[in-house]
């Protein structure tokens, strides 16, 4: 079964996904399999790998290659550019950030991966990513024009204008290690005005922050620095995982 309809079925049956995201930057590739073992173990539903700086190569194939070995969840790139991509992965976000600035994040890193993805054979998720306030680094890095925490009118016409372009996803994000989450009501006001899969992250750390965004519409929450940090990450996601395939 193909990723995208694996992730549908998910949430469908579950009210909400989990993912959680591992930056192949910041731990030896082995490391990254044992957190992506216990992410697996607390029920998260993927693995998503990238970072905002230039994570590639071959630490990169050897992060994928040491969570496929260590579970049997599909693997999800999340690429900073074309620089991110593994053969190796089940799955891409291939995403164009709409609100940066320089058309290289909105278009240029696409056109130079696309014809990469196709060779690799790798399942391409269409997929629009908005950076809200605070945006931390990937905000730095994509060069964006933050969509203020108070304006949810905008955020809600880039999702509208990401699905009349044919991406099926939206990904609001507020930056891995946000101070605070995207607000409840930005994700309340992107539900209401698309039919998009709806995903969230950026500052997620508990089950509260989780539940009240999938109660406002978000289908899929991801968290990153939780897997990092958390030394009882097991529990920590489990709780997390819980609570939100509680909420519908
Ligand atoms: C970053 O949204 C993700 O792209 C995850 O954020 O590290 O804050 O969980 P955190």
């Amino acid at each position: 079964m193909k990723v995208e309809e694996r992730l549908r079925r998910i949430i469908s049956l579950h009210g909400a996904a989990h993912l959680t995201l591992i930056d192949p930057e910041k731990q030896p590739p082995e490391k990254a399999g044992i957190m992506a073992a216990d992410a697996a173990a607390a029920g998260t539903d993927g693995i998503m790998v990238g970072g905002s700086t230039h994570a590639g190569g071959g630490l990169l194939d050897d992060t994928v290659l040491a969570i496929k070995k260590t579970t049997d969840l599909p693997v999800i790139l999340f690429p900073a550019n074309e620089a991110g991509i593994s053969a190796h992965a089940d799955a891409i976000f291939f995403m164009s950030m709409l609100n940066s600035r320089d058309v290289y994040y909105l278009a240029g890193a696409q056109r130079l991966g696309a014809p990469i993805v196709k060779k690799l054979g790798l399942e391409p998720i269409p997929m629009a990513y908005l950076v809200v306030e605070p945006g931390g680094a990937v905000g730095r890095v994509g060069k964006a024009e933050l969509i203020p925490r108070e304006d949810k009118e905008l955020a809600a016409a880039y999702a509208l204008a990401a699905q009349y372009l044919g991406m099926r996803l939206v990904y609001l994000e507020a930056g891995s290690g946000a101070d605070r989450p995207v607000p409840v009501e930005m994700v309340r006001a992107v539900r209401e005005a698309t039919d998009v899969i709806l995903i969230v992250g950026g500052g997620i750390r508990t089950p509260k922050a989780a539940a009240e965004r999938v109660r406002a519409g978000a289908d899929i929450i991801v968290t990153g620095t939780l897997v990092e940090q958390s030394k009882d990450r097991r529990a920590r996601i489990g709780e997390i995982v819980r609570k939100i395939k509680m909420v519908r």
